[in-house]
């Protein structure tokens, strides 16, 4: 077994955390170096330095801005109480610190190179063009490790000492899921955890797995507190979907606040709800194109057969008359006169927006349109 799999199989570093009772707890996860979503939420959810501030882990890769979230989180640091949590995109100190396994080598070159399948450039390479080291299939990668822990040694230091579980007197937070006897990865990167978890002793508190995955034919992004297992998942997909959330989950209180880029106005009319309606998803998204338009096309999802018209360029990639889409759903939120909603998106035939979480159709008038601050 090579150093890098008997490392990931270890158990997982938990981190006792004694929080006195009074005190808030907010936990965000999945921010996923999206900096601007960071400060928008905790903003909104008011933080001060009577509050514990935990991320849950993925902090790190797939958005805009992975090193300069990680090192405005270690200065938040030096004035709030925060607490991070390892998850399965953080653990960057491993580039550097195991020189010489071939199996990883191949892949961070892969990653690197890809730069990770095309969700853009990740910590390391951010570091590496900071270096002006070239990043290329034949590139000198001991030389690129050694620069890399020369020259950001406080940013490798602080990924270093992340615990993968953090457990206070009532509370567990954990990036992936409580497997604790499965060793350190599985705690980072369990994949649809809520479906395998077993009920907690302690209210614990997750992420990883987008919450708009949970839900089979409406996109919901709101957290999901599950009270049979005391489990609350709270991943928004901030950055891995276009219209994700990050989403700030307050203790004790049970209670949340959400952050996304979209301006807000409010609906002039009411409408009802859509009486059907579905969610096409990553993973599950094969269509058949049935008929072809400008703005809009109509597919029928080749799963479950059912049909909804998208907007053309939902498509991803189409081979014949069959294509992939990215998530889409056809659902008509139901609204009073007055709601507030999120604008996604202006089509000839009305909103793409959001309400409190829920994606969906708006097909009225809106009035005073407000940025986000
Ligand atoms: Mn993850």
């Amino acid at each position: 077994m090579s150093p890098y799999r008997s490392w990931l199989t270890a158990p997982p570093v938990v981190e006792r955390l004694h929080v006195e009772p009074g005190r808030r707890i907010i936990a965000v996860s999945d921010v996923h170096g999206n900096l601007p979503y960071l400060q928008g939420v905790l903003k909104k959810a008011a933080l001060t330095e009577r509050d514990v501030l935990i991320v849950v882990g993925d902090l790190l890769e797939k958005g805009p801005d992975p090193l300069g979230t990680l090192r405005w989180v270690m200065d938040l640091a030096k004035r709030y109480e925060v607490h991070t949590v390892c998850g399965n995109c953080d653990f960057w100190q491993e580039f550097c610190d195991r020189p010489t396994d071939p199996e990883m080598d191949a892949f961070y070159i892969r990653y690197l190179v890809g730069r990770n399948k095309g969700w853009g450039d990740g910590i390391i390479a951010q570091m590496l063009h900071a270096l002006a080291i070239p990043i290329g299939p034949d590139m000198d990668l001991g030389a690129a490790k050694a620069a890399v822990r020369e020259s950001f040694k406080p940013e490798l230091d602080f990924l270093r000492a992340l615990p993968h579980i953090i457990e206070t007197e009532d509370y567990v937070f954990v990036h992936g899921g409580y497997v604790p006897e499965q060793g350190a990865f599985a705690c980072m990167k369990l994949d649809r955890y809520r479906d395998t978890a077993k009920p907690h002793k302690k209210w614990t508190v997750v992420g990883h797995w987008p919450l708009v995955l949970y839900h089979e034919d409406i996109t919901d992004a709101r957290p999901i507190i599950d009270e049979d297992l005391k489990l609350v998942s709270i991943d928004g997909g901030c950055v891995l979907k276009d219209d994700g959330q990050l989403n700030a989950f307050i203790l004790p209180d049970m209670t949340w606040v959400s952050y996304d880029r979209f301006p807000t106005a409010r609906a002039k009319t009411a409408q009802a709800a859509g009486e059907r309606h579905y969610y096409i998803r990553h993973g599950d998204n094969e269509v058949e194109v049935l008929t072809e338009g400008g703005e809009f096309c109509r597919v029928r999802h080749v799963r479950t057969g059912y049909e909804m018209d998208i907007l053309s360029d939902n498509i991803l990639r189409r081979e014949g008359t069959h294509a992939w889409v990215n998530d889409v759903t056809d659902y008509r939120l139901p609204l009073a006169a007055g709601d507030e909603i999120s604008l996604v998106r202006k089509t000839s035939r009305g909103w793409q927006c959001k309400k409190d979480g829920i994606s969906g159709w708006y097909f009225g008038e809106i009035e005073e349109q407000k940025e986000q601050s």
